[in-house]
């Protein structure tokens, strides 16, 4: 079984302090994680490190740069954040080892993502944890641009053939109007109202893009905050399932 397993920039950093790790919810991470059976790929976003240095800079997913020092500053301040969570991992015993996709990725002038996986397929198989990162992308016509830690899941999961997918994120799950979380979507429309058609262009991490991303893919997912991660790990599904196209009769 392969799983991809993203660990949200809000989880694994204070937002509001530039460039802190949120220690102890790493190492609740890390140790949650050192239990897993299946070959894990893990992915984290941004938070205080990319986010702090991509605002700054004025780069996006879609505003590019061609300012190297716009590029390193992003992807340096991606890849101490990824250290931290590496380290974490090496701690609890686990095979962590690093995956920047600046070295890998690129997007075309349309700003289709190509991401070859041979590599992370080929870690998997010798027996070590890949962890990848949200990370600057070179970008044909653009320089280079934001690519968040869900484009890198959804890409994963394809390329790998991923069996289960998981987003770890601030809240417990997808939220309907009342606050509650949603134990199932099959379609957007599910949860159109409660999420917002609006949301539907934010592409670095409105919980709607995610839905949409997610029901796309074939292998199920689950949407589900810190408090679940063991749970998700030792193969239950909490929080929110979306249900892609392999999954959606229920199964
Ligand atoms: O937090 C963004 O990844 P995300 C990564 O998953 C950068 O959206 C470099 C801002």
């Amino acid at each position: 079984m392969t799983t991809v397993l993203k660990l949200g920039g809000s989880v694994v950093t204070d937002k509001e302090a530039p460039e802190t790790v949120d220690e102890e919810a790493v190492a609740a991470a890390a140790s949650a994680l050192a239990d897993a059976t299946d070959d894990l790929v893990v992915v984290h976003g941004g938070g205080s490190f990319g986010h702090h240095h991509a605002d700054r800079h004025g780069v996006s997913t879609t505003e590019g740069t061609d300012d190297a020092v716009a590029v390193r500053d992003i992807h340096g301040a991606m890849k101490r954040l990824n250290g931290a969570i590496v380290d974490a991992l090496a701690a609890e015993g686990v095979a962590a080892v690093p995956v920047h996709p600046f070295s890998l990725a690129a997007r075309d002038e349309a700003g289709a993502l190509t991401l070859p996986t041979d590599g992370v397929q080929t870690l998997l198989g010798e027996g070590f944890t890949p962890v990848l990162h949200g990370d600057v992308v070179a970008h044909a016509g653009r320089g280079a641009t934001i690519l968040s830690g869900d484009e890198l899941v959804v890409s994963l999961a394809r390329g790998l053939d991923a069996d289960r997918v998981g987003l770890c994120s601030g809240v417990p799950g997808v939220l309907d109007e009342s606050g509650a979380v949603v134990d199932r979507i099959d379609a957007f429309a599910d949860v159109a109202d409660a999420l917002g058609e609006s949301d539907a262009t934010d592409v670095t991490g409105g919980m709607a893009a995610k839905v949409r991303a997610l029901l796309d893919l074939s292998a199920p997912a689950a949407i589900f905050g810190p408090d679940d991660l063991a749970a998700f790990v030792s193969g239950e599904r909490p929080g929110t399932v979306v249900a892609g196209g392999a999954d959606a009769d229920g199964s």
